[in-house]
């Protein structure tokens, strides 16, 4: 094959690929924009002063709340107890963000397992 040919046949095979290319980049595009459109509607319950922020709120199913602890000082550690729907995030250091997906409807107490008083609700619709 001359030198010539060769070039003939990468330019083909480029503009063969070329639909696949522009397919996946548009994909990746889409995801990256859905991506940030689901962080830029995520909930966020503020834990400061032993208390969340707000105490109370309703979600549908599957979303995201995140837990940001806003305590300069203070560690938390927010849990979910219920016959459905659990979840322990561990130890929260100051400044962390826990995210937790609601997967499950009803209505759950959201509790910290350092502060006794701290309670959330949340109505998963
Ligand atoms: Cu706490």
């Amino acid at each position: 094959m001359s030198a010539s040919e060769s070039r003939i046949v990468s330019s083909l095979n480029w503009r063969a690929a070329l639909p696949a290319v522009l397919a996946l980049a548009l994909g990746a595009t889409c995801g990256l924009l859905i991506t940030d459109r689901l962080q830029a509607s995520a909930i966020a319950v503020s834990q400061k002063g032993r208390m969340f922020h707000p105490d109370n709120l309703a979600v549908a199913r599957g979303e995201v709340v995140t837990f940001v602890n806003d305590d300069s000082d203070l560690l938390h550690h927010v849990f979910v107890e219920s016959d459905t729907f659990n979840f322990d995030s561990g130890d929260q250091e100051p400044g962390s963000r826990t995210p937790i997906t609601f997967t499950e409807r009803g209505t759950f107490q959201v509790l910290c397992g350092i502060h006794p008083k701290m309670k959330l609700v949340v109505r998963v619709n």
